[in-house]
């Protein structure tokens, strides 16, 4: 299989991260892709019409895309312990932390295009301060349930990802908040998080 990837994306990170918990990584060959709304990608657009990176491609087969739905096919790959778990409440609070960490990117890219990516004379500060809102309450929220005793899962996946990234791009940090911190710099200790370094700059 070859992932359509990018190495600062957080989205992809999180696929590819996923495959390596999930002991697929020898299955799965990495290709880089610029992707930007202001820059279509003609390779990328074939496979979704989102235009957007990450994308499975399998032989033969149609291809996968979107973080959530690579992960969720992964993990039907493997016959190790399920990264998002099957069954009851154990489910529920992974995918729940799956969607904050979703949130996290998707609001740090809206803040990056406020505060760095469109023309100056085009920026809209309330809408930066409105997405950095959001990255607060979700570190606040996130300092009250993170917990390191529970088996790894997508949601802890997509969250380390998810922070990692915040922080590669200087987005308001979540280092006030110690627990969810602590936290982190263990995750991040991992081999997969280790093996995907994030790197490059937007190209819009
Ligand atoms: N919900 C998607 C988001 C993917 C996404 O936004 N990828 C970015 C890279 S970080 C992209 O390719 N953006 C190009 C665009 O928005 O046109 C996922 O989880 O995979």
């Amino acid at each position: 299989m070859k992932l359509l990837y990018q190495t600062h994306s957080p989205y992809a990170r999180k696929a590819l991260v996923f495959a390596l918990e999930a002991g697929l990584g020898d299955r799965i060959t990495v290709e880089h892709h610029e992707t930007s709304p202001t820059r279509a990608n003609e390779t990328v657009f074939a496979e979704n019409p989102l235009g957007k990176v990450p994308i499975l491609l399998r032989p033969g087969q149609e291809p996968i895309f979107d973080s959530v739905v690579i992960c969720a096919y992964l993990d039907t790959l493997h016959s190790g312990p399920r990264l998002i778990p099957e069954e009851g409440e154990a489910r529920w609070r992974a995918l729940r932390f799956e969607a904050v960490a979703q949130g996290l990117a998707d609001s740090g890219i809206q803040a990056r295009w406020e505060l760095v990516r469109r023309p100056e004379e085009l920026r809209y500060p309330p809408l930066a301060d409105g997405y950095a809102l959001k990255l607060n309450q979700s570190y606040a929220w996130l300092e009250g349930q993170i917990d390191g005793n529970e088996p790894v899962n997508i949601g802890h996946i997509a969250l380390a990802t998810a922070l990692d990234w915040l922080e590669f791009r200087e987005l308001p940090s979540f280092r006030a908040f110690s627990k969810l911190s602590a936290w982190f710099d263990t995750f991040t200790q991992r081999p997969s998080m280790m093996a995907t370094p994030l790197a490059g700059d937007t190209q819009d």
